[in-house]
């Protein structure tokens, strides 16, 4: 059992880190890569992540154990941004518009008990406690780069796994075609919500091919831990080759159904939110160019901003999944 839930509902660690698992993995792949020749870069690779995955546990919330996910595309060799700039830095709009206010003002979010409801056209609606969605499938360390649409990105190592587990689990009806993620808009404990920055709750959506996509992740960590509070605790959507705002944070519902769902930013702005929003150098944003971006954490006077890739660098997974539309057209 990878995780224990305590009698007062959180989630506790268990003695042995994240890694043992991992490392024997990786230990047999180098054995297996000895007999090619190939080992020696092999090594390289396996002591750069477990030095990255080592210099990253924070230890600042309960362990969430995790073994490397082998999905393709899944682990990116980039350098990880730092625990501290992926805390502090956030948008989540409930908490304040200043990337400073999700961490300064998230403690108020009440995570146990937590629900998550499935409903729609699905043959098994269901509402999962946290506790048994966290196990309906193995957890996953993930490493993603996550590109905002304001123009910076970070490399992220979530915990989690595919929500194609959670979608099968449910049983979609043949006339589902779309999946609506809806947030908690809880104004007793989120300062922002009753403002009209957003018409709350905050909502996000995705095709059911997308949400299909072995690389669409459902979120329960990061860094080997829990996610905090303002990263969208106890449990978000990642999505790592649309604009960070499809990945919607701290999840109570998810809705099956035939018509494209609206979502929180395209009510918002619908010209310059559109429903797919896969990361496009080559589509602009009305106020912003979205061709490069600044990697957070390479923001000295001399750090050179990083060329945005199509889709986000996952367009080897995902780009069959838009063959013969006009991404221009659909935004
Ligand atoms: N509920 C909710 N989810 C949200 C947002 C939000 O304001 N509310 N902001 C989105 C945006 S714009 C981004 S870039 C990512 C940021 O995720 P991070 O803070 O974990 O990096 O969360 C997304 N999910
Ligand atoms: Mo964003």
């Amino acid at each position: 059992m990878l995780i224990k839930t305590g009698r007062d509902g959180f989630i506790h660690p268990v003695s042995s880190e994240i890694t043992p698992q991992a490392v024997y993995r990786d230990r047999r792949e180098i054995l297996r890569l000895m007999a090619t020749g190939a080992a020696g870069t092999a090594l390289a690779a396996w002591a750069g992540r477990q030095a990255q995955a080592q210099a990253q546990r924070p230890g600042k919330l309960a362990a969430l154990q995790a073994a490397r996910s082998t999905v393709p595309g899944a682990v990116t060799m980039e350098k990880v941004t730092d625990y501290k700039d992926a805390s502090t830095y956030n948008n989540f709009y409930e908490f304040g518009t200043d990337k400073a206010d999700p961490a300064r003002n998230a403690h108020t979010l009440k995570t146990t008990p937590w629900t998550v409801e499935v409903e729609g056209l699905v043959k098994k609606p269901a509402k999962y406690a946290l506790e048994d969605l966290l196990k309906l499938g193995a957890q996953e360390e993930r490493i993603y780069r996550l590109r905002c649409v304001e123009g910076w990105s970070m490399v992220i190592p979530w915990v989690g796994y595919s929500l194609s587990k959670l979608v099968e689990k449910v049983e979609p009806m043949g006339n589902a075609k779309f999946v609506e993620f809806i947030t908690l808009a809880d104004p007793k404990t989120m300062p922002y919500v009753g403002s009209r920055v957003l018409d709350w709750p905050y909502a996000e959506g995705l095709r059911l091919d997308e949400a299909m996509h072995p690389l669409t992740l459902l979120s329960f960590g990061m860094y080997g831990e829990v996610l905090p509070n303002q990263n969208g605790a106890p449990v978000r959507l990642v999505v790592p080759w649309k604009y960070g705002f499809k990945s919607a944070k701290s999840l109570v519902k998810i809705r099956f159904t035939d018509r494209e769902p609206k979502t929180a930013w395209n009510k918002a702005a619908a010209n310059e939110y559109g429903f797919y929003s896969n990361v496009n150098p080559e589509v602009d944003h009305p106020r912003w160019s979205q061709a490069t971006e600044r990697r957070i954490g390479e923001d000295g006077l001399f750090a050179k901003k990083r060329k945005t890739l199509m889709f986000n660098g996952y367009e080897a997974q995902v780009g069959q999944l838009y063959a013969g539309m006009d991404l221009k057209k659909n935004y």
